[in-house]
């Protein structure tokens, strides 16, 4: 496996600098919540690192990492922009030798969230929502809400894509409201 040192070089270099100054502060903001909460910062530092490491790969590359590797087929009918976590996470595992399975999951489900999230892939969902650089229309709310407990964060996260994709009139992907919905019912 890569050191931390070498992780941030090898991912930086696949990015736009804007993409790696979002990158920094969803480390910076996954190691904050996660000393608040009690999850692990060294593991939050590394997912956050390579959270997005996909996300300007070809869609055809991530189409095919997607079919030829058995990963979730079911994410091809759905929006593109919901492949990279998954691809992330293959990568990160194959061609980064990550190979801490909590690690990998909150690379997984960093995008949709999921049924039963961790508590790190609560920290870099929300950290993905809240980091310093974000300034879409209610950041400053999703903000606030992190400060009262991870769930809370993640709700007024998922509420906010919802009703984004809603007035879009783009499709939801249906885990995405079963993660809000599992959320609620862990209030
Ligand atoms: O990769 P980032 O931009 O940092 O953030 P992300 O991994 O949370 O991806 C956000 C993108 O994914 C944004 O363009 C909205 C899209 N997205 C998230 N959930 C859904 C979704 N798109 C659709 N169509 N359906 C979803 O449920
Ligand atoms: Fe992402
Ligand atoms: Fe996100
Ligand atoms: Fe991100």
């Amino acid at each position: 496996a890569l050191s931390r040192e070498g992780l941030i070089e090898a991912v930086s270099a696949q990015m736009p600098a804007k993409r790696w100054k979002h990158t920094q502060g969803v480390m910076e903001s996954a190691v904050v919540l996660a000393e608040k909460y009690g999850a692990d910062p060294v593991k939050a530092d590394i997912a956050a690192i390579l959270h997005d490491v996909a996300k300007y790969w070809p869609v055809a590359e991530m189409e095919a990492v997607i079919r030829d590797n058995g990963l979730n087929i079911e994410l091809l009918h759905h929006d593109k922009q919901l492949w990279h976590s998954e691809v992330g996470a293959f990568v990160a595992e194959r061609d980064y030798g990550v190979s801490d399975s909590e690690i990998i999951n909150a690379i997984r489900w960093h995008t949709s969230g999921r049924v039963g999230m961790s508590l790190l892939d609560k920290v870099v969902c929300l950290a993905d929502y809240i980091e310093p650089g974000r300034d879409f229309p209610g950041v400053e709310y999703i903000r606030e809400q992190a400060q009262r407990s991870l769930e809370e964060g993640l709700i007024a996260g998922f509420d906010s894509t919802i009703s984004l994709l809603l007035s879009q009139r783009r499709v939801i992907y249906p885990l995405t409201v079963l993660s809000r919905n599992d959320l609620i019912a862990q209030l």
